[in-house]
This record gives C-alpha cells, sequence and structure tokens, in this order.
C-alpha cells in the first residue's frame, strides 16, 4: 500500500514538472494524454437526458444500504434501504416498514451490506429481484426491480456473520448464507477456549423462487471454521455449492497470526442435489431454531413479521457424498466459477498464485477415492487431483477473480493494488491494471454468471488517499472503471461511492428500465389508515389512541387542521399520498417529532407515530418539493392538557378547501387516463 502511494506520488511529481515545462514548450509537448483522457471521457459520456447502458448496484458496506449507480457514467441513481433505518425515506422510522427490521434479537436498525446478487434464469441474471446480506446479524434480503423496494427479509438462525452470502443458485431455487464466525450451535453459554469442540459453522440453503416465501430449505452444519464467500456450480457442475474456509486452524484469539499457519485452507464442495435426496430419505433431523420472516405487503403497503422455530438440518456424516473439502492456498476468500462451470477459482489472500480446480477432475477424484484423510468425518481430496492449474506471479493478495465470457479472467490484487487479466486453459497473465488502492472485489456485469456482458470491469477501491479533494480523516471508497473490450484494459473513470463497496452486480439496463411501477394503484391501497379520497379524512380517539387519517395532494393535507389531542396520547398520522402520477412524492414531518419525516410514493400510506408531550400548537409540513405551491403545505395540530375537554375536530383550511373541489374532478380525470398496477 505505502509503497503504491509512494510510487504514485513520484509519478504526480513527475507529472507536475512536465506540466510546468510544457509552459515554455507547449507546442512542442505531445498532445497524446490529452487525446487519451478525452478518449475515455467520450466513452463514459452520457449526454444530459441519455440513459446509462448499465444498472449497477454497489453494496454500502456498513451503511446497510444498496447504491444504484449507471454505467459508464457512475451517476448516482438511488439508494435502496435495507437493513439500515434512512431517515431519508422513513425506513424503519415508519409504522409499515418497522416490521421488516425485526429480529430474534428485536427490533435491528443497522446492519452491514456486503454482496448483492441479481436473481438468475438458466445462469443469466434476469432483472426480477436483487439479494443482498446482512452481515452482521445475519439476514437476507429481497429487493424487487420494478420498485427497488425491500420487500423481504429472512433471519439466518445458527449462524453469526451471514458472510458468504446471498449467492444464487442458476435458477434462483436457492439462495445460500453460511457463518463467517463460527459458534456453539444452539448457542450458549460455554467457554470460548472450547471453541475446537463446541463450535461449528452452518451452510444455509434459502428457497428464492417464490416472493414472498424465502425460507430455510435446509442448514448443514460444518466444522468450525470460518466460511467466507461463495458461488454456485453452472452447466456441468450445475448442483453444486462451493464455499471458501480460512481459519482451518480453528483458532479462537489473534487470527491474524493463528488463522494463517496452515499453507493449505479449504473450498468446501456441496453436492446440493444430494442433500435434498438425504431429506427426502429421512436423513436430516428439524433442529429448534428461532428465526424472524419479514414481508412487505405491496397492497395493504404494511410489513408483517413471522416468527419460525425450526429449521431442518443434515450432518455430513449421516448424508455422505453431499460434502468434499478441497485444500486450497491459502486463507482464500473469493471462489468463482467460471462460465463454462468447469472451472472453480479461488483467491488466496496469502497465496504467492491462483489457484484453480477443475469440476471434471474433482468428478474423478471422488471417483478413485483420492482423499488425503477427513475433517470430521468430510473427505479431503487430493490438491493434486483437483487443481487444473495455477496463475504463476499474479500480484499480491488475490481476492476475487470474475470473467469476460471469452475466456479471460480478472482478478483483484489487495496488496498490489491492481487488477490482473489472465487466461484460462494456459493460466498465463495477459494484462495488469494498477487501481487506486487496495481493491476488494471487482465486477464485470454478468461476470459471475454464464453470459457476461464483458465491456467493463469495475474496480471497487477500499482507500482513496491522495485521489480526490480531502475530506477530513475519513474519505470515500471509490469505483474505477475499466474498458476490457480490447486486449489491453483501458481505465476510463473513477467515482467515489457513498459507503464501502464490497461487491457489486450490473446488467443492461434494457433488461428492467422499462418494467419500472410508476405508482402504486390507490384503488388497491388496503393500509388500515388510507384515504381514497380527501373527503375520507378524520381525526379518532380511543382511549389514548388517536388515529389521524389524512390525504395528501398537491398542494395541501386534507385534513391540515386538527384538534383535541391531548399530551400523553399516542397518535398516528395515517398519510396517504393520492396522487396518481409517477415521481409525485409528498412528505410529512410534526414538530418536535422524535421519529424521521415519511416520505410517501403515490398511491401509497405511510404512518407516523408521535406522542406530543407539551401543549402547545404543532405545525406540520411536507419535506418533498412537490409543486409550486410546496411551501403552502403545511398545517397544525393543537395539542391540549392530559383529560382536556377540547372536542376532536379535523377541518381543512378555506384555502384547502377551495383546492379540494378542483383538485378532485382533474384527479378523477387523471385517474380515467392513467395506468399503474
Ligand atoms: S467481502 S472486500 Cu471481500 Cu464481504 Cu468485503
Ligand atoms: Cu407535497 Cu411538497
Amino acid at each position: 500500500m505505502k509503497k503504491t502511494i509512494a510510487v504514485r506520488s513520484l509519478l504526480v511529481g513527475a507529472a507536475s514538472a512536465l506540466a510546468a515545462v510544457s509552459l515554455f514548450y507547449s507546442c512542442a509537448v505531445p498532445k497524446t494524454a490529452n487525446l487519451a483522457a478525452g478518449d475515455a471521457a467520450g466513452k463514459v459520456y452520457v449526454p444530459p437526458g441519455s440513459y446509462d447502458q448499465y444498472y449497477a448496484f454497489l453494496s454500502g458496506g456498513y451503511n446497510g444500504q444498496i447504491g444504484v449507480y449507471g454505467l459508464p457514467s457512475g451517476r448516482l441513481l438511488k439508494f435502496v434501504s435495507v437493513f439500515s433505518q434512512n431517515p431519508e425515506t422513513g425506513w424503519g422510522y415508519n409504522e409499515e416498514s418497522k416490521p421488516m427490521l425485526q429480529t430474534t434479537y428485536g427490533f435491528i436498525p443497522w446492519d452491514d451490506t456486503h454482496h448483492p446478487e441479481l436473481s438468475q434464469t438458466d445462469g443469466v441474471p434476469d432483472g426480477r429481484w436483487l439479494f443482498i446480506n446482512g452481515n452482521n446479524t445475519p439476514r437476507v434480503a429481497r429487493i424487487d426491480l420494478t420498485t427497488f423496494e425491500t420487500t423481504e427479509i429472512l433471519q439466518i438462525p445458527n449462524s453469526a456473520g451471514g458472510h458468504a452470502s446471498p449467492f444464487t443458485t442458476p435458477n434462483t431455487k436457492y439462495i445460500v448464507s453460511a457463518t463467517r464466525f463460527s459458534v456453539p450451535i444452539p448457542n450458549n453459554d460455554v467457554a470460548i477456549e472450547s471453541y475446537k469442540k463446541n463450535f461449528k459453522g452452518t451452510l444455509s440453503f434459502i428457497t428464492a423462487d417464490q416472493p414472498g416465501k424465502m425460507d430455510i430449505a435446509f442448514q448443514i452444519l460444518l466444522p468450525g471454521f470460518n466460511y467466507d464467500l461463495g458461488h454456485a456450480g453452472k452447466g456441468p457442475s450445475d448442483g453444486w455449492f462451493f464455499f471458501t474456509s480460512y481459519n482451518s486452524e480453528q483458532a479462537n484469539e489473534k487470527l491474524e497470526l493463528n488463522a494463517s499457519q496452515n499453507d493449505k485452507d479449504f473450498i468446501a464442495a456441496v453436492n446440493y442435489r444430494q442433500a435434498e435426496q438425504c431429506i427426502a430419505q429421512g436423513k436430516s433431523r428439524t433442529a429448534p431454531a428461532e428465526y424472524f420472516h419479514n414481508v412487505m405487503d405491496e397492497k395493504s403497503h404494511q410489513a408483517r413479521s413471522e416468527k419460525k422455530t425450526s429449521v431442518t438440518m443434515l450432518d455430513p456424516s449421516s448424508c455422505p457424498g453431499m460434502v468434499y473439502y478441497l485444500p486450497t492456498p491459502k486463507s482464500p476468500h473469493g471462489v468463482d466459477i467460471d462460465p463454462s462451470g468447469e472451472y472453480i477459482v479461488a483467491g488466496g489472500k496469502l497465496a504467492t498464485v491462483i489457484p484453480v480446480h477443475s469440476f471434471s477432475k474433482l468428478q474423478k477424484a471422488i471417483a478413485d477415492k483420492q482423499f488425503d484423510g477427513d475433517v470430521d468425518g468430510i473427505p479431503v481430496l487430493k490438491y493434486s487431483a483437483t487443481i487444473a492449474g495455477e496463475v504463476q506471479k499474479p500480484g499480491l493478495g488475490p481476492l476475487h477473480t470474475e470473467f469476460d465470457g471469452k475466456g479471460n479472467a480478472y482478478t483483484s490484487m489487495f496488496i498490489s493494488s491492481e487488477i490482473v487479466k489472465w487466461k484460462l486453459g494456459t493460466w498465463e497473465v495477459l494484462d495488469r491494471m494498477p487501481v487506486y488502492y487496495s481493491v476488494g472485489h471487482l465486477m464485470i456485469p454478468g461476470g459471475d454468471s454464464k453470459k457476461p456482458w464483458g465491456q467493463y470491469v469495475l474496480s471497487l477501491n477500499k482507500i482513496t488517499k491522495d485521489r480526490y479533494l480531502p475530506t477530513g480523516p475519513e474519505l470515500s471508497q471509490s469505483a474505477q472503471l475499466i474498458d476490457i473490450s480490447g486486449d489491453k484494459m483501458k481505465m476510463l473513470l473513477d467515482f467515489p461511492t457513498i459507503g464501502e463497496p464490497h461487491y457489486a452486480q450490473a446488467l443492461p439496463a434494457a433488461l428492467i428500465k422499462d418494467k419500472q411501477l410508476k405508482y402504486y394503484k390507490l384503488s388497491e391501497n388496503t393500509n388500515v389508515g388510507v384515504v381514497h379520497a380527501e373527503k375520507e379524512g378524520g381525526i379518532s380517539r380511543n382511549g389514548r389512541r388517536v388515529d389521524i387519517k389524512m390525504a395528501a395532494i398537491r398542494s395541501h393535507f386534507a385534513p391540515d387542521n386538527l384538534e383535541g389531542v391531548q399530551v400523553g396520547d399516542t397518535v398516528y398520522f395515517h398519510v396517504t399520498n393520492i396522487e396518481q402520477d409517477w415521481d409525485i412524492v409528498h412528505g410529512f414531518a410534526v414538530l418536535g417529532a422524535e421519529n424521521s419525516e415519511l416520505i410517501i410514493a403515490p398511491g401509497a400510506t405511510r404512518t407516523l407515530k408521535w406522542i406530543p408531550k407539551a401543549t402547545g400548537v404543532y405545525p406540520f409540513y411536507c419535506t418533498d418539493f412537490c409543486s409550486a405551491l410546496h411551501q403552502e403545505m403545511q398545517g397544525y395540530v393543537r395539542v391540549s392538557p392530559a383529560g382536556s375537554n377540547t372536542p376532536l375536530i379535523a377541518n381543512i383550511s378555506k384555502k384547502a378547501a377551495a383546492q379540494i373541489s378542483k383538485n378532485e374532478k382533474e384527479h378523477a380525470q387523471h385517474s380515467a387516463a392513467g395506468g399503474g398496477r
């Protein structure tokens, strides 16, 4: 790292010296440098009003969200709220979405998103859904790519650190999650020293092809290593799943040192069809396990949580042929299957080569029983029996590999900060591109699928020291876009990212852009607090609970003056955006609320909970600039002392009343004309 930066500052020094010289000899300075920059700019320039060619989904890491960017421009299009509360959208703050963040650990307002994964049909991204894992409190989420909203979250029991997740099988039958931290299973109070005896890892296979019905299909109980990343087989290797692991030493302290002792760790090769068979033959057991399944209902706009209480557990000893270990140097991170399904490429963070296993050799080695002993009854295959080749001198710190579909592989090198292109089959290094700095993963659109769109590779960099205008002690992470359409890689663009993009996925925009939902149909809204027209708004009391139903439409709330609320009441503002028009969003915020705003999509209802603590009159207003009269979109709630006899009143200002009849006419015309879901 340090070395790279030093080298670069030398280069910068040299460049500025050149620039100084060019002041005097400007006509003599070759223009090629400028032309090259102009070339690159032309390749990423998306004129105002034009669309990018690809949607790219970058995980936000410790912000718990997903950033959606356009490529090649690198323009940020949206943040999708997933596991973290987001005051910008009200996700996790409004009553409708709170159940999405429910777990057996309680309401968890944050997580660490790592690996976005597009759903696939026949091994190719199909644009239906995006999945992503929560790394800290193990969960997986489904994002619907017609709304760019999180619609489902499943907690993973018997797991800690859901890192090897949520990679998909070729038809999205399963996505997976494997434990990064082995823990006692079921978790209980044991001495940490008893790690080797009591700590285990689990691999979870999660049914994923039916929206709203994700569940743990089965778990496999494995030795207490740290499971890291995974990928499904495809083509000839379809039916198998591969997971890297490190810490085969089973150390529980100073892993930095103690988990780097063994020359080789393991890739677990899992025959999941065998697992299915064993379950059908009654060889699994039902293990107690508590976990939550949370689903957002698109009609009621209300999320619901369901607690589950058991999982199907498989022990490798009772299902022979289900799991094999492939020795792999050294603390491997990525495990990536080439588009043909034959090669299994591992990125050993501390390895000096990139080892590539062969699936056909793996099959033969199993048939010939080419074993090197076992770990807890799981056969360990001979390295020499499965290895297809090693990429020699690839660089330092190989982490992760993707493919261009033209016979080439691209591997990120964390320590030597470069992307290395090499050839499948001959294992020769073809090209190198320095990246700035410390690249984690890289991404080619469809680059982990059967049919990569091999035009670009995106380098996801951890460190940006000296790359952008400095912003205090914490600097952004970054992405660099590289053209891989020719023999040599060409650096095109560099853009900062919000959050840490551990991994990314991308697909051609054409696959999803015309499937976007423009608004929710108001007529189908079944939220308990919905109003379908302004006149349905009102206020009601039940004991200390007060419900206020409101319509929001350009540019007023109806009702907009409310009285009869008392100090200490629990007040629910149910606000329905009754617009039926694309991108006309309203917001709602009330003075002193210990909560975020509401942001309400057209046709949807959102509910804000508010417990006023003092008497007075409290204004509320629309937070999203929706029209020329947005600033007029406001109202008041009067709060009287507890027990007062101020009557319940929900009226509308004269100005709003005048607009209502006008708007309702327009609205009726509009609905008659509009489409939507
Ligand atoms: S990951 S680089 Cu490799 Cu989950 Cu972060
Ligand atoms: Cu509605 Cu601003």
